[in-house]
């Protein structure tokens, strides 16, 4: 059984810091789960372009709001407390936390990240593999 807690994460190689985001990475792939998690931090105004292109990825707001737009489609969608969203076909969007307040989002991620991963230019993780 793996049993963590966020501070255990706070501060060390797994809490992972940009200029848009902060990941603070719970399980990954040395976990041996098949997904990973992350509780990450969308900082205040932020604007983030990105299409995970390796990966699937589902994203839970727990604190703050924001909105995501869908580049396929054109499509944004109001996010706050309890909105959860799937990037089921590796969609190309656009995340922005609104002015004045961060959006906190629990991030599950299939494959797992490694724990060090950052945006490549093309907004995506490398593969793990
Ligand atoms: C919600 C989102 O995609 N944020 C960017 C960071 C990423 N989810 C991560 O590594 O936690």
């Amino acid at each position: 059984m793996i049993v963590k807690h966020l501070e255990d994460v706070l501060g060390t190689e797994a809490d992972v810091d940009t200029e848009g985001w902060n990941s603070r990475r719970l399980i990954f792939k040395d976990a041996g789960m098949g997904y990973s998690v992350n509780d990450t931090i969308i900082k205040p105004g932020a604007v983030l372009d990105m299409a995970y292109r390796n990966h699937l990825e589902t994203v839970y707001c727990i604190e703050g709001a924001g909105e995501i737009t869908d580049l396929a489609s054109g499509e944004t969608h109001a996010i706050k407390v309890g909105t959860i969203y799937a990037l089921n076909e590796h969609d190309h969007h656009i995340l922005r936390a609104n002015q004045g307040t961060h959006m906190r989002m629990v991030c599950v991620f299939n494959p797992p990240l490694t724990g060090r991963e950052v945006h490549d230019e093309t907004g995506a993780y490398a593969a793990s593999d």
